[in-house]
Formats: C-alpha cells, structure tokens, sequence
C-alpha cells in the first residue's frame, strides 16, 4: 500500500469489473457480489492499524461503487457493512466486515423468499404474467406461486438491447412454466392476455415512482390503458434513502455499440465517408411515475407506490451520507 492509494484486493476489483461489465447483473445480483467483495478485501487484507484497515475498505466501497450508477442496491450494501464496522484493532474490523457481509447476504436471500410468497399471494391459478428484462424478485413470486400448485403462464419481453428476457424465458422453462417470448414492440397487443405485469427494480424513489430497465415505464402505461395490473417486486435494499432528501437518481447510459453495432453503423453510412451515421442513445432504465404502478411487494408486504415513504423512513431514516460513511 502507498500512502495515498490503500491497497484494493484483486477480488474486489475482479467484483466490480464483473458488475461494469454486466457479467454480473440485477440488482440483487449486484448487492450480493458488493457485500462478498467488502468481505475478501477484509480477508485479503494485510493492513497493520485500524486506520489503515478502513481506508482499505473504503477504497474498495469506492471502487464497487462507481461501477453501475442507478441500483441502489449497491451502495445500501455498502451501508449495512460499513454501519457495522465496530472494533479497535485490525482483527475485529476484520471479523465484523465478513460476519455483517455475511448477514447481509443472507438476509437479501431470505427478504427474497419472503418477498416471494408476498407476490405468489396475488396470483390465481391459470393467470398469465407478462415480464420485461429479468428479476430475481419478480421470479421469486412466480416460483413460489408454481411450488405452491398453481398453473401460471408467461409472456416474456424480449428486453432489447441486451435481451435479458432470454434469461428470464430459461428459469421458466426450468420451472416448467409455458413461456411466449416476444418482441419489446409485441407487448401493447399481448397485454390482452395477460393478467399481470410482474417487473422487479433497481431502485424506487420516495414518491413511489419505480426505476427499472428502460421500456418498464412504457409497458407500464400500456397495460394501465388496458386494465393490466402492473406489480413491482423489489426488496427493500432497493428504496433510495438519498431520495428523502431530493436527490435524483441517476440513469446510466450505455455504449452505442449495445443498440448499433460498428457493422449495422456503417451499412446506414453506405461509405459515405462524411457521415459519422446516427447519434445514439442508450439509457439503460427509466422512471416509471407511481401513478402507473398498482403495487410494490417487498419482504414486509404489499405497498401502494404512495406509501413506501413510510417504510422508507422506518428503514433508512433521513441519511444523504456517503455509503461508508457512519
Ligand atoms: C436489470 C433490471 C432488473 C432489476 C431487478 O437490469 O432492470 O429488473 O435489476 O432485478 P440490468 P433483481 O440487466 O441492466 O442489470 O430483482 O434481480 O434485483
């Protein structure tokens, strides 16, 4: 370690290049490999004061940090470990990083089995749910709902551009549940026969309002235009404390190369050689207004979007501090 640059461990950095990289992806996803990496940097550690043991795990919190701006699962796993950061000397630092890391991941993991016999209660036999990109959350209810006897089918978004439906479409498949996978531009025509829309979040603001892979905001007034009920699943790793206070939160953009490859580039330019072809954006989420939205399922029930302030409160209270800070 130099004086300035705290030593970060190979682990972790291999943690957050999987995550920038969306090897590793969703939210709950992201939560768990967060809280794993604090602990190998606790383990790895060769630091020889408490001071520089901290300013070890912070570089790291860092460094996972700036790798996916808009879930906020991330940095609340920062904030469970860090909150519990208690010791006097290097050793105890180290247990209490890997015991609370070690907490929270089973804790995501059993907030997750709850929440999904939360969301399995809204779904009657023989229903049919429609999903967009995929969700460990919005799959636990359709799980636990299958476990517990009941037939459900699904029409899958496809999810453009980086297609997570197909991931969707094989764990259903793995359940046995009968899939349609369709085009993102289907969905309007499809909702007739669909009796829910199930989406999970990457994060959900104060005022309800739900931030969830671009296109959820879309099908959302779609199937509110046509009496589908729209239901978001997502733990509570996923409120935003920093929206209490009026924070935004921040929607990642995406290479262009994700929806125009150099190829399909240069077939629009026709060689001609001085045009740089179309301008391209590429937001990976986007806001759905609570207004839209019939409900949330976390692991302490069903909420209506207006009301998860409250929870919110309960859980966070009013914090805007950084993630490692206590
Ligand atoms: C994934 C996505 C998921 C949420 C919830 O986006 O939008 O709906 O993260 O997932 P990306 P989960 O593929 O860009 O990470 O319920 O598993 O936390």
């Amino acid at each position: 370690m130099t004086a300035d640059r705290p030593a970060v461990a190979p682990a972790v950095l291999e943690t957050a290049t999987a995550i920038e990289s969306m090897e590793t992806r969703g939210a709950a996803a992201i939560a768990d490999a967060t809280a794993a990496a604090l602990a190998a940097q606790a383990e790895e550690s060769d630091a020889t004061t408490p001071e520089a043991f901290r300013a070890e795990l912070q570089a790291a919190a860092r460094e996972l940090y700036e790798t996916r701006p808009t879930a906020v699962s991330l940095p609340n796993a920062l904030r469970y470990v860090f909150r519990g950061l208690e010791g006097e000397t290097v050793a105890e630092l180290r247990t209490a990083t890997i015991d609370r890391a070690e907490q929270f991941r089973g804790d995501l993991e059993q907030a997750q089995d709850r929440l999904g016999q939360v969301g399995a209660n809204r779904l009657k036999d023989g229903d049919v749910v429609m999903t967009h990109c995929h969700s460990t959350d919005a799959l636990a209810c359709v799980k636990a709902a299958v476990e517990s006897g009941k037939d459900l089918e699904a029409i899958v978004k496809e999810t453009r551009p980086r297609k997570q439906g197909h991931i969707t479409a094989g764990e259903l498949r793995g359940w046995d549940v009968p899939v349609t996978l369709i085009v993102d531009n289907a969905a309007h025509r499809y909702l007739d026969a669909a009796d829910h829309v199930l989406v999970g979040a990457d994060s959900i603001a104060a005022d309800g309002s739900v931030i969830n892979k671009i296109g959820t905001s879309g099908l959302a007034v779609s199937a509110r235009e046509r009496g589908v009920p729209v239901v978001v699943a997502a733990q509570t790793i996923k409120l935003h404390p920093d929206t209490l206070t009026g924070h935004t939160v921040e929607i990642e953009r995406r290479a262009e190369t994700e929806v125009l490859s150099t190829a399909e580039r240069e077939a629009i330019t026709d060689g001609r050689p001085d045009d740089p072809g179309p301008a391209v954006e590429n937001p990976a989420f986007d806001v759905t207004p609570p207004r839209h939205v019939d409900a949330i399922v976390t692991e302490h029930g069903q909420f209506p979007p207006e009301s998860i302030v409250i929870l919110m409160r309960e859980l966070f209270g009013e914090t805007t501090a950084e993630p490692w800070e206590r």
